[in-house]
């Protein structure tokens, strides 16, 4: 079929085989500077905010900032798009609902001109500042539970103000300018997952300008709000097979289309102090406090992907619907959430967990959407201290069940030797890979070596009880195989010595 390249001027002729943004976007006015224009991004604000678009709204065009060099390839396809591209949502029937979003109206990127960006998130017309940076863009210690004033772009920001390389030299400068200004304050908002996320960026960004401009402190804690959110849709990395089967069947020459399941959920606190958009209209909720959904959304959601990622990927699996279709590896899970997890999470009013459970078990199961292991192990670093440890330091409070948690400790450390179960290579890809890997290899030798690792397991090394129940795991991985292991870890081999 006769295929378009993606972009303004052809999307009208696009309109007959998907849908297309129905406004004018040109008359679209930016509110909202979003930093970290990744797959997940699109796939859940942009297209909340494309949807209320689609109403009429038209104060609420989104600008996107790419804030690293690593972000020049999707600058360059979005900016040659003119900031379109398509949502592909994988339905369960293994349908494909297609719809090009257009919510995204300006983009740049910070490190060609880092002025441009501090002023755009310093003009009146932005509202609200947005972020997706990962869990490990917060700068965040496990192990002191502060800011890291260690890590060497730090240093740079407070050496050179005016071109930044992280976020929080960024957001200073562009409060700052407000302030100077006379400007009214905005909202900043993080998507990221983490527990308490609004309360975490307040944290680290006032740690920041407590040292590097401390007079701004007390305008940012009067006129700059931090309201935390959950977010959810699993957005699989997009496949060279997604791009074609796009041009094949609908003519759209899109070179980096966004596939994600159907599921979508952003419950947000409704703190916004410059306003904010009505995205409740198109689904999202607003709440009084967000903590019980964002506790139970990370340990059981996040962690169940940390957790089939890792022992899939030792099992020699790639995708996350194999590893969750194994069935003793979907019945431990069951029993780690069931054991492990739910007693923590207490009772969540309007919350039914059951439910909950079921329909994670369903949405990792879904073979059609194809989630890589290789993503979700990406970084585990920075995930297992917010989706797992929580639900370990808990138990150990209340003397509870963590054998489950003990064995997947125990998996990742293997798995950081690189070789799965058939002795093929696991491709890594973590900020502390070449540590992890260094004490994996020490680990052979003495197991509780990989718990060392302070800025990940903090002092859960002095916890006797873990530490035995580790070693029994991690020695029977060794001994029986992950797959024996995981097989009877509810009965005979984790719970004999
Ligand atoms: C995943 C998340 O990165 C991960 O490890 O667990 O990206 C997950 O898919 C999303 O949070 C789903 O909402």
């Amino acid at each position: 079929m006769t295929s378009y390249k993606l972009n303004s001027l052809n999307l009208p002729k696009l309109k007959d085989s998907v849908s297309i943004p129905q406004y004018n976007r040109e008359k679209v006015k930016t509110g909202i500077v979003h930093v970290g224009v990744g797959g997940f991004h699109r796939a859940h604000q942009a297209f909340y905010t494309d949807q209320l678009l689609n109403e009429s709204v038209t104060d609420w065009g989104i600008c996107g900032v790419a804030l690293l060099d690593f972000d020049t390839k999707i600058y360059n396809t979005l900016k040659d798009q003119n900031g379109l591209y398509t949502l592909v949502v994988k339905e369960l029937d293994g349908s494909l609902t297609k719809r090009v979003i257009g919510s995204i109206v300006e983009y740049l990127f910070a490190p060609e001109d880092p002025l441009l960006v501090i002023e755009k998130m310093a003009s009146p017309e932005v509202k609200i500042i947005t972020l997706t940076i990962t869990e490990g863009g917060y700068n965040y210690n496990e192990a002191t539970g502060e800011f890291d004033f260690e890590n060497q772009l730090i240093q740079h920001d407070q050496k050179h103000p005016q071109a930044p390389k992280t976020i929080f030299g960024y957001l200073t400068q562009a409060l700052k300018l407000r302030k100077e200004r006379g400007l009214v304050g905005c909202t900043i908002q993080s998507c990221d997952n983490i527990q308490g996320n609004g309360h975490m960026t307040k944290k680290m960004l006032l740690s920041y300008v407590l040292v590097a401009e401390p007079e701004l402190a007390p305008w940012i804690l009067q006129n700059v709000s931090f309201p935390n959110a959950m977010v959810d849709r699993i957005t699989p990395a997009t496949a060279p097979i997604d791009i074609t089967n796009l041009k094949e069947t609908s003519g759209i020459d899109d070179a980096w289309p966004v596939v994600c399941e159907p599921f979508i959920q952003w419950v947000i606190e409704d703190d916004f102090i410059a306003g904010r958009p009505a995205w409740e209209t198109v689904g999202a909720q607003f709440v009084e406090n967000v903590a019980p959904y964002e506790k139970m959304k990370l340990s059981l959601l996040n962690a169940g992907h940390s957790i089939l990622g890792i022992i899939g990927a030792l099992m020699g699996y790639s995708t996350i619907d194999e590893a969750a279709n194994n069935p003793d590896l979907h019945a431990f899970l069951r029993a780690y959430m069931k054991h492990e997890v739910i007693p923590i999470l207490g009772n969540l009013e309007g919350i039914n967990l059951q439910k909950y459970e079921e329909s994670l078990l369903q949405r990792f199961g879904n073979s059609y959407i194809k989630d890589q292991i290789e993503r979700i192990c990406s970084e585990s670093s920075a995930k297992f201290p917010i989706f797992i440890l929580p639900t370990v330091n808990a138990q150990l409070k209340q003397k509870g069940s963590l054998d489950y948690a003990a064995l997947v400790i125990a998996a990742w450390a293997v798995y950081s030797l690189g070789k799965d179960k058939n002795g093929n290579t696991i491709h890594r890809k973590d900020a502390i890979k070449n540590i992890l890997q260094e004490k994996a290899l020490a680990s052979k030798e003495n197991p509780q070596v990989f718990l060392e690792i302070e800025s990940v397991f903090g002092k859960l090394n002095q916890s006797e009880i873990f530490v035995a129940a580790y070693t029994k795991a991690y020695q029977k991985i060794i001994t029986y195989g992950i797959e024996k292991c995981v097989a009877d870890t509810n009965s005979k081999i984790l719970n004999k010595n």
